[in-house]
């Protein structure tokens, strides 16, 4: 981290990217590490490849994040990547973030690929914790919003502090955030609580699809086109599905297929206690976390989901 601490001091212009589809943790890293550099007197720009969640746009300067066709014939001095496990995630950005000379690679995925010429990877709860001790590092001020997009990062890659990676760092870092007046109960309603009444709809949908395997040890539900565009909802407002599937009793591994083009399927994974849903994603184009993971999958829904049982049966 010094390395990237020393870089970061020396250049002065920025582009500051996360993975595809981004989650919480991305985009709460990205907005705060950008915040940062601007403390220090740099020029950052945030971009990412996809769509914004809704329930986040009750963050600050939320509408001002780049979109790929903004940021792509632009120069930067160095380029920096946050959660991103490998340099496929990147997405739109891969060239562009693999043209610098400087690429720092700050991520907390045990499988990361060190794609960078700088590289911090360890293994805590969320990128925000890193992000956050970078900030210590190089003794930049963190203001309420800083806080606030840290605290986002580290609650929502933790299940709100639920999840076995919910540890003592975890926990002491957001201990360290809440010391700067954000406000908790706000975040949480946002995040976890409110939801729009298509949102509650749609997952009534997802409730009725879903199926048990394996003994009750596997559950599977899937959401298709029509159920999207019946309920008015977009793929990325989706997040929160799986951990309906996830907490039925008895469920070891959740998975939800969600339809984005015909044929073609975004899947999530969970698991509660075991099984390595990180292993499991890799066989479908995907990865992550051993507790959360994702991957894609194309084909006919019914064979869809028995392939994915199959392998996942020997996950569990
Ligand atoms: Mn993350």
């Amino acid at each position: 981290m010094q390395e990237i601490a020393k870089s970061l001091k020396q250049l002065n212009n920025f582009l500051i990217l996360v993975h595809v589809n981004p989650d919480g943790d991305a985009i709460g890293s990205g907005m705060a590490l950008k915040r940062i550099l601007e403390k220090m007197g740099k020029k950052a720009v945030f971009a990412v490849d996809g769509n914004l969640p809704r329930k986040l746009n009750f963050l600050q300067e939320y509408s001002e994040i780049g979109k790929a066709e903004d940021i792509l014939s632009r120069d930067f001095e160095c380029t920096i990547a946050v959660d991103v496990a490998d340099k496929e995630r990147l997405g739109a950005y891969l060239g562009k973030f693999m043209e610098s000379e400087v690429r720092i690679n700050i991520d907390h995925h045990a499988t990361n690929s060190m794609f960078g010429t700088l590289n911090h990877v360890e293994n805590v709860g969320a990128a925000g914790i890193l992000v956050y001790e970078l900030a210590r590092l190089l003794g930049v001020e963190i203001d309420m919003e800083t806080a606030t997009l840290l605290y986002v990062a580290i609650c929502t890659d933790t299940g709100n502090f639920s999840y076995g990676n919910a540890d003592g760092r975890v926990l002491r870092t957001a201990s360290e955030l809440v010391g700067y007046g954000i406000d908790i109960p706000r975040i949480i309603k946002t995040i976890y609580k409110e939801r729009t009444i298509q949102e509650l709809k749609l997952l009534g949908v997802a409730i009725d699809h879903t199926r048990l395997f394996s003994e009750g040890r596997i559950g599977v539900s899937y959401i298709r086109i029509e159920d999207f565009e019946r309920c008015s909802i977009t793929i990325d407002d989706t997040e929160e599905l799986i951990d309906f599937i996830r907490d039925i009793y008895g469920v070891e591994i959740a998975m939800i297929l969600k339809e984005s083009e015909e044929g073609k399927f975004r899947i999530s994974f969970r698991s509660n206690s075991y099984a390595d849903v990180a292993g499991l994603a890799a066989l479908f184009e995907g990865g992550g976390h051993s507790r959360a993971s994702g991957g894609r999958i194309e084909g006919e829904l019914e064979d869809a989901i028995q392939r994915l049982v199959e392998k996942a049966e020997k996950f569990i």
